[in-house]
C-alpha cells in the first residue's frame, strides 16, 4: 500500500479552506467551503501535557504527527474500521469528515500503568488485563478529566451533531466495542514490530449524517508504546510528560522517538498479502471458486487458482503442490463427487488444506462424506460454504499476518454493529 506524499493534495485544498471551526492545544480545524460534510485538521509544532500546563514548541512535530495519524487511520481503514479520516492534504494537514465531538476520552489498557496505578493502589505496574480494561474520562481540563462510568455518560444526556443524536446505552456500547477493536488491531500490528501497546486513548465524533465515528487524531500522544515490552525503551509522549527539566536536547529525543514510531508504521501498513491457492478438480467448479476468491480478497488474501485432478492427473497435482512448499500458503481444495484432491494434497504436504466441495441441496448428502471420511494420518478440514473456506484460510494466515488479523477483527465488529442496528429497527421488521 502506498502512502501519498501529501504534496499533491495541498493546493486545491488550501483554495477550498473556509473559516476556523476550532483550535486546540496542538491542532486547528477548518471548514472546507465546497464540502460542508468535510473539514481540514492542521497540526501545530506544539507538544503539551498535564492538560496544557506543560507546553513547548517542537519544530517538525506537526509533520511527524500528521504522518503518524494518516498511517494509523490508513491501517484502520484497510482493516475495515470506519473512521472520520478521509485523506492526507499537505504535510501538516489531513481531511476528515466534519464531526461534532463527544466530550469523552475512551481509554483501553492492556497493562496497568499511568493514572490507573494512582487510582488503584496495590496493583503492580505491568498487571495484565485480559480482556483489555476499558475506562472513560469526561473531557474537562479544569477538573483534570474525571473518570466517568457508563451511567454518568448516559445520564449526561448528550445530544450531538446536526441531528442531535442522543448518546444513550446503545451508543456507549457501540463506542466501547469500537474502542476495543481499534486497540486490539493496533496492539496486534505493533507486535509485528516487537513493540507492546500498553494503553491508548481515542475520541469519537458524530458526522453530519449522524454516524458515530472514531475521530480526532491517533499519534504518539495517544498511546503508550514500549519496544520489546520494556518500559525503559518507551517511545511515546510519556517521555515528555516525565521530564522535570525540559531542555532542547530532551525535546530532540522526544522528536526522534516520534519519528521512529512514524517510520515503523511504514513496515506495519505494507505487509504483503498472503497467498491462498485454490485447487479445483475441474473447470466445471469455476463458479464456486470465484466465490471463494471474492471472499478471500475481501479478507486481504491473495487468491491463486490451479486446475488439476488427483484422480485424473495425479503427477501434475503433486508437481503443482511442490511449487508452494516452503511458503506460507493455505490450500483450498474444490472437488465435487468423490473428493480425492483435498485428501491427496493433505497427505503429501504439511501445508494446511481446507476442503470446500461444490455442494448443492441435491448432492450434499452423498458428496460431503468423501471430504470428511478420510484415512488416518490426514488433517484436512472441511467447510461447506465458499465464504467459510476463505474465513478459515484467513484465520490461519492471521496467526502470522497482522493485516489479515485486523480484517477478521473488523469483520466481527461489523457483525456486531449490524446486529445492533437491526435490533434498533426490529419494530420495522414485523
Ligand atoms: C490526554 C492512556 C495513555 O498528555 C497529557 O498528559 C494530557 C493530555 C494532553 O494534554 O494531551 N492527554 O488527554 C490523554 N489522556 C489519556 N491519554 C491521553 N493522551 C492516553 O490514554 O495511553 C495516554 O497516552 C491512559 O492514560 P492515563 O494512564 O494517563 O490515564
Ligand atoms: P469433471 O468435470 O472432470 O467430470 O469433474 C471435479 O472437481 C468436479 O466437481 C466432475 C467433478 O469431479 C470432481 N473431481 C474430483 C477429482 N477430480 C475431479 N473430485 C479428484 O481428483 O478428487
Amino acid at each position: 500500500m502506498k502512502i501519498n506524499t501529501f504534496a499533491e493534495a495541498t493546493d486545491c485544498e488550501r483554495q477550498n479552506l473556509g473559516k476556523l471551526i476550532d483550535e486546540g492545544k496542538t491542532k486547528k480545524i477548518y471548514e472546507l467551503i465546497n464540502d460542508p460534510k468535510l473539514c481540514l485538521l492542521e497540526s501545530k509544532d506544539r507538544i503539551t501535557a498535564g492538560d496544557g500546563v506543560k507546553s513547548h514548541n517542537l519544530e517538525g512535530k506537526a509533520e511527524i504527527s500528521t504522518s503518524t495519524t494518516v498511517k494509523v487511520f490508513t491501517l484502520l481503514h484497510e482493516a475495515g474500521v470506519q473512521t472520520a479520516y478521509v485523506r492526507p492534504a499537505g504535510s501538516k494537514c489531513f481531511i476528515a469528515k466534519r464531526c461534532d465531538m463527544i466530550p469523552i476520552e475512551w481509554v483501553t489498557r492492556r497493562q496497568a500503568t499511568g493514572s490507573f496505578l494512582k487510582r488503584h493502589p496495590g496493583v503492580p505496574e505491568g498487571y495484565r488485563f485480559n480482556p483489555p480494561l476499558q475506562e472513560t474520562f469526561y473531557k474537562d481540563d479544569a477538573n483534570h478529566d474525571p473518570q466517568w462510568s457508563d451511567q454518568q455518560i448516559i445520564s449526561a444526556d448528550f445530544k450531538i451533531g446536526p441531528q442531535q443524536r442522543k448518546i444513550g446505552k446503545d451508543e456507549v456500547e457501540i463506542m466501547k466495542r469500537i474502542t476495543l477493536v481499534v486497540f486490539e488491531i493496533l496492539e496486534r500490528a505493533w507486535t509485528a514490530r516487537d513493540s507492546s501497546l500498553i494503553d491508548m486513548k481515542i475520541e469519537f465524533g458524530i458526522d453530519m449524517d449522524g454516524q458515530i465515528l472514531v475521530a480526532d487524531i491517533i499519534d504518539s500522544d495517544s498511546w503508550r508504546l514500549w519496544p520489546s515490552g520494556d518500559k525503559k525503551l518507551m517511545k511515546d509522549k510519556q517521555v515528555y510528560r516525565n521530564l522535570s527539566n525540559v531542555t532542547q536536547q530532551n525535546l530532540e529525543t522526544v522528536k526522534q522517538n516520534f519519528k521512529w514510531v512514524e517510520e515503523q508504521l511504514d513496515y506495519i501498513i505494507q505487509a504483503p498479502k498472503p497467498l491462498v491457492v485454490i485447487f479445483m478438480g475441474s473447470s466445471s467448479d469455476a463458479e464456486w471458486c470465484k466465490q471463494i476468491a471474492k471472499s478471500a480478497r475481501a479478507l486481504g488474501l491473495h487468491p491463486e487458482v490451479r486446475v488439476c485432478s488427483a484422480h485424473k492427473s495425479t503427477l501434475e497435482t503433486l508437481n503443482a503442490l511442490a511449487e508452494y512448499e516452503g511458503q506460507n500458503v493455505v490450500l483450498i481444495a474444490v472437488a465435487g463427487r468423490s473428493n480425492g484432491l483435498g485428501p491427496v494434497l493433505s497427505g503429501n504436504t504439511v501445508l494446511p488444506v481446507i476442503n470446500c466441495p461444490p455442494l448443492n441441496s441435491d448432492n450434499i448428502e452423498r458428496s460431503v462424506w468423501s471430504s470428511l471420511d478420510v484415512p488416518s494420518g490426514l488433517g484436512c478440514t472441511t467447510v461447506i460454504y465458499p465464504e467459510a473456506a476463505a474465513l478459515a484460510a484467513a484465520q490461519i494466515h492471521a496467526m502470522h499476518n497482522h493485516l489479515v488479523w485486523a480484517r477478521l477483527r473488523a469483520k466481527q465488529l461489523d457483525n456486531f454493529l449490524r446486529l445492533k442496528q437491526t435490533d434498533k429497527l426490529e419494530h420495522l421488521l414485523i
